[in-house]
């Protein structure tokens, strides 16, 4: 059905757009001439437009002057001329400032047009209400057509990254960068949407299991937070595998710094992660709660935040249970089997019994600090879901070996460090659980053919809650490296070319969040560097962390607050943001205790043991976000770090948060500013209008355009002239020839690349004429 949302003159612009809706709507695929004549919609515009067997007379024309053939699809859509509404791209604006930026996005925000351009990078914001814009049609509208023929949309930008592939045969990714709630994650669906469309392999199964890889980590990685009902809590990077021929063959997923604290508790207002509510509601539904030791009156510690409340919405809602059963469906799909399926609930349950075992002071003659188990029942229970022996669990957790001069000493833990110790062991399960599910799709949607792909990155976004924490830090920290990406990508890199490539270009200032990024990342001095060695320690505190910060940050992004003991100021690029160190030390340490990892390499569940007995195989993940997470890397040096991180040609998706209240059509003015402000929107508008986004070796540029200009069956030189002759021949304007390579707008590759078609299509077209298809 067409867009019902969107007043249907503002979505069909021009004509192209309309004889695109019919071949989907009308026609299915290809509509004769005398069909598309008939249909009353082109009846209506077409007096307006040259007729289209005019535009046939002068195709075959040329054609006949270019002389050359070629093989490809049907195209009429690329021989119509069409419209291009300014408004789509701020890139157009006449009078450039953050007023006039922020008043054609409020404006398109009120007509429901959420996407905006600023040249090759997209502006979403989030409309906070389901729009009909993302149906099939839609993908088929905005498949392998010229940008303008459509208002903006994220499938376009998903394109363009699947045509570069394609064209270029070089690897592509996607950088969605936004603050919490501002829709990256439903962005990152909407490519992988998208992607699987046009990657169309034979192989429908194999797009089936692609398309249940995000819904599956999210269930395990995801949680409601206090600002999104379904807030990533780990940064993910998807890349989707290709043949060279764009068929889709593969996917790969990396996950990085898990937030694993919120298994063992959550603040208030927020959730654990997903997946324990939905197995519990689907055990509850099934009556399996029993087998599995849950209870059904008052759900488990770990999951019972706001007390009545979660056993009420397990039991009303039935969203929970329908979760459980599509995840059941994605596990079985991507492949898993029902051995290894009813080990993950066996640990999870494991987990939830865990986090039930309480411990109490015991006094005895010697030992004053000493503690037991007063609850066996919740240790057996969580011992048998974990299939290991209950007494030894309860040693593990009360007790632990020192080692001193050779002898071992066993040690009684106290109440507090049996508690800690429980803990850590929940987090320990959990964190293995969830990297060997991603290690375990990798292996099953793994395709040892070598191809390309287009990897997409959604990460946690920037958070600035009323207490934040080490997870807080090490998230923002995660954002600012991609802001530091991001800069250097649009700007550094870009005026750094044009300088050796001797061009003229106008530099444009912006704001370089790098003396930031080295306060946190600098050895020995940086931010990261103190916590490590403070965490080294055994004496330190989180009063000694924050003291040591105050002493060797000396610079304008650090500060302390007076009276507030263990808080600290960082100035982040997208604001002030205060962190409570409290515990920092020990969430940094991160630290399992020999004993408890004994005790669970004797499980009798095979994967629980496999979890704890050798190293997991990490993915490939970005060397720049890992730095976050281990900090024990040999040399910091960002430029470094970046060349490592460019996986291939960039293409960034800007996400933007309307307002705080997720109220569809709300648009705060302020919100919006501020957000448009600390992502450089104004200063990547102007380096857009001025700059040149895309720079093609001599070489490269002949080998992919000569058909443009030269015959096809000629083989001309990578020559700086034969670059000229064809852009000459293109007829554009505003490129510029470097030493080396040909500078060209964003915009160019569009209209070359529509050209290259063109010629193709055209010999399509004037065949299927002659040979009375069309007439
Ligand atoms: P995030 O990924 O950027 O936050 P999400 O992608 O989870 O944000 O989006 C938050 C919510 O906004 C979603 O649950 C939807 O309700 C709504 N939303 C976002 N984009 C759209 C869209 N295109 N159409 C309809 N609704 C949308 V975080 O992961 O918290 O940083 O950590
Ligand atoms: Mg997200």
């Amino acid at each position: 059905p067409p867009p019902t949302l969107l007043h249907p003159e503002k979505w069909c612009r021009g004509f192209n757009h309309f004889i695109s809706q019919c071949l989907i709507k009308d026609f299915e695929q290809r509509p004769s001439v005398t069909h598309l004549l008939e249909h009353p919609f082109i009846k209506q515009v077409h007096g307006k437009e040259m007729s289209l067997q005019k535009q046939l007379a002068e195709l075959i024309q040329e054609q006949q002057q270019l002389g050359s053939t070629a093989k490809t699809r049907y195209c009429t859509r690329s021989c119509i001329a069409d419209k291009f509404s300014l408004d789509d791209d701020l890139v157009n604006l006449e009078v450039l400032n953050e007023d006039t930026i922020i008043h054609q996005l409020q404006k398109r925000y009120a007509d429901l047009q959420i996407y905006t351009y600023v040249g090759d990078i997209l502006i979403a914001l989030n409309p906070f209400q389901n729009l009909s814009i993302y149906s099939p049609q839609f993908s088929k509208l905005y498949h392998g057509v010229k940008r303008s023929s459509n208002p903006p949309h994220i499938f376009a930008s998903a394109d363009a990254a699947y045509q570069s592939m394609v064209t270029f045969s070089k690897d592509q990714c996607i950088i969605i960068s936004g603050e919490s709630g501002a829709g990256k994650t439903e962005s990152a669906h909407l490519i992988v949407q998208h992607l699987t469309f046009l990657g169309k392999a034979n192989n429908r199964a194999l797009r089936e299991k692609i398309l249940q890889v995000n819904p599956l980590v999210e269930a395990f990685g995801n949680a409601c937070t206090a600002i999104n009902d379904n807030s990533s809590r780990f940064g993910k990077y998807l890349e989707m595998m290709f043949t060279p021929t764009g068929a889709v063959m593969g996917a790969k997923i990396s996950e990085y710094l898990l937030e694993k604290s919120r298994v063992i508790k959550q603040a208030v207002g927020e959730k654990n992660f997903h997946i324990f509510y939905y197995i519990y509601a689907g055990l509850y539904h099934q009556k399996k709660l029993s087998e599995y030791r849950l209870p059904d009156k008052k759900p488990p510690r770990y999951i019972d935040n706001e007390t009545g409340r979660v056993m009420h919405d397990i039991v009303t809602k039935d969203s929970y249970g329908r979760q459980f059963e599509a995840i059941q469906h994605c596990f079985r799909i991507i492949g898993f089997t029902d051995e290894e399926v009813y080990s993950v609930y066996r640990i999870l349950t494991g987990i939830l019994n865990t986090g039930n075992i309480e411990f109490a002071a015991i006094s005895s003659q010697h030992q004053t600090d000493k503690s037991e188990v007063p609850n066996p029942e919740a240790l057996d229970n969580a011992a048998a879901l974990l299939s290991i022996g209950s007494e030894e669990l309860q040693e593990a957790l009360t007790s632990h070996c020192v080692v001193t001069r050779g002898e071992t000493i066993i040690r009684m833990n106290t109440v507090d460090k049996a508690a800690d110790v429980r803990d850590a062991m929940s987090k320990a399960l959990y964190g293995r659980l969830f990297s060997w599910i991603v290690n375990r799709i990798n292996t099953l949607l793994h395709n040892a053919e070598s191809g390309m792909n287009v990897g997409i990155l959604d990460i946690f976004g920037f958070e600035n809650f009323a207490r934040n924490s080490f997870e807080q830090l090490c998230i923002n920290i995660a954002n600012e490296q991609i802001q530091f990406y991001f800069n250097q990508h649009i700007f550094a890199l870009e005026q750094m070319e044009y300088q050796s490539e001797g061009i003229d270009a106008t530099t444009v200032e912006y704001e370089d969040n790098r003396p930031l990024l080295d306060m946190f990342l600098q050895k020995p001095m940086g931010l990261l560097s103190l916590l490590d060695e403070e965490s080294r320690f055994p004496q330190a505190t989180d009063l000694t962390l924050v003291d040591k910060f105050e002493d060797n940050l000396r610079c304008k992004y650090f500060w302390r607050p007076k009276g507030v003991e263990l808080s600290f100021g960082i100035q982040h690029y997208a604001g002030k943001v205060l962190y409570d160190a409290s515990a920092f030390l020990e969430k940094n340490r991160d630290t399992l205790p020999a004993d408890i990892v004994v005790v669970l390499r004797t499980s009798e569940n095979k994967l629980l043991q496999q979890l704890f007995s050798s190293p997991l195989t990490k993915t490939g993940m970005f060397l720049f976000l890992k730095q976050v997470q281990k900090l024990k890397l040999k040399q910091y040096s960002l430029m470094d770090l970046l060349s490592k991180m460019v996986v291939g040609q960039p293409h960034f998706i800007r996400c933007i948060k309307p307002n705080d209240d997720r109220e569809a059509l709300m648009f705060s003015h302020e919100r919006v500013l501020l957000q448009l402000r600390y992502t450089g929107i104004l200063e990547t508008v102007k380096i857009r209008q001025k700059g040149y986004s895309h720079r093609i070796l001599f070489e490269e540029f002949v080998k992919r355009y000569y058909y443009l200009a030269f015959k096809a069956h000629e083989t001309p030189l990578g020559s700086r002239e034969n670059c000229l002759a064809i852009l000459e021949k293109s007829k554009l304007d505003n490129w510029v020839l470097g030493k080396t390579k040909v500078f060209l707008k964003y915009y160019h590759i569009e209209q070359l690349n529509l050209f290259l078609r063109e010629v193709i299509g055209r010999v399509v077209v004037m065949q299927a004429y002659i040979k009375g298809w069309l007439g």
